[in-house]
């Protein structure tokens, strides 16, 4: 017998003119997954030779795919100001601000390194209330703490693709069934496990780690069987990838704060576009997301680019190493 499960469309119905901002989302990720299917085959990978506002290498696909994200987000009438990571500043859709009532933040393609050798990458988007009344431009209503979040998730292009979102009342993951063009529940009510046995980070940045994060990778890594130590890790490279199989396996995510002076002192992820949205998914699933030393949902931001560390995953994990970071271990 046919097995009728709950779509996205259904799912988000009841949620006002927030559901036509998700379900263009949606739309976006499958015209971006058809993309990524088959970007080999029409000279889609590889770099436009420019470097973004971070001052990384661009991607033909990050391009690409920002286009698609505002247009998909144009379309609603809903967004007035757009957030990307390729985009210096802010889109301010002006006509929308009358009646537009979401700001949206986003990273295109999150884990862009992956395009050329067929890995997992995703988008990453994150929807605030715009607080303004008028059509003005103010940075301080763009520039607000994750915790203003009314919904935010990410899209994975894996073997299948799969999106995940929450909006404030549990997470719940959709698998895109092509067959239909649909996306179909098949995580309901995700809950992270208190702790996990994994532990995932660029050790290759290790030397230029405060002690206190070096110690709590040590102690992870030592054996004690009472405490299922050691862990066990793992690291795509891609925080989407990365904290889907934290978020179901438990265990913890880091990209700490490191001693490089290119920029990357307060760590590497963005907050609006991927610490934030990130954070409420795993607070939303029963998990933690912190700084090492604050929630990273309560960071007031000062850039709409700016980067913070993050540890994110298992609330007993990152407690864990909250305590290591701030000496109390
Ligand atoms: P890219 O999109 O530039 O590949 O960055 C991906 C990312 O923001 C995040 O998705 C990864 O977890 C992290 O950076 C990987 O960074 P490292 O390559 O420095 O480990």
């Amino acid at each position: 017998m046919t097995d009728f499960r709950l779509t996205l469309a259904q799912h988000v119905r009841s949620l006002g003119d927030l559901a036509i901002v998700l379900d263009q989302l949606t739309l976006a990720g499958k015209v971006i997954a058809r993309e990524l299917a088959r970007a080999a085959l029409i000279g889609q990978l590889g770099t436009t030779g420019e470097t973004n506002v971070q001052g990384e290498t661009v991607k033909k696909l990050d391009v690409w795919a920002n286009d698609v994200m505002v247009s998909a987000l144009e379309a609603t009438g809903l967004v007035c100001t757009l957030v990307s990571e390729e985009m210096a500043e802010p889109l301010h859709l002006a006509q929308h601000c009358a009646r537009g009532r979401y700001i949206a933040c986003f990273d295109p393609v999150d884990g862009s390194s992956n395009l050329d050798v067929n890995g997992i990458v995703g988008t990453i988007f994150s929807i605030r209330r715009h607080q303004g009344d008028g059509n003005d431009h103010v940075a301080a209503d763009t520039l607000r703490p994750g915790t203003e979040q009314v919904a935010a998730g990410y899209i994975m292009y894996g073997p299948g693709t799969l999106l995940v979102y929450t909006n404030g009342a549990g997470v719940n993951g959709f698998t895109l069934d092509p067959t239909i063009g649909e996306f179909v529940r098949s995580h309901q009510g995700i809950r992270i496990p208190a702790r996990g046995r994994t532990y995932s980070v660029n050790e290759g940045n290790s030397p230029r780690w405060d002690p206190s994060l070096r110690r709590y990778i040590e102690h992870l890594r030592a054996t004690d069987v009472a405490s299922g130590r050691p862990y066990t890790a793992r690291y795509v490279g891609s925080l989407v990838a990365d904290l889907h199989r934290t978020l179901l396996e438990g265990g913890i995510y880091l990209y700490p704060a490191d001693a490089r002076a290119d920029g990357k002192a307060t760590g590497k992820l963005r907050l609006l576009y991927e610490a934030a949205p990130m954070g409420f998914i795993t607070e939303q699933a029963g998990g933690k997301a912190s700084t090492g030393l604050e929630r990273v949902l309560e960071i007031q931001p000062t850039a709409y680019h700016q980067r913070v560390p993050l540890l994110i995953g298992s609330p007993e994990d990152v407690t864990l190493a909250e305590e290591f970071i701030s000496g109390g271990r």
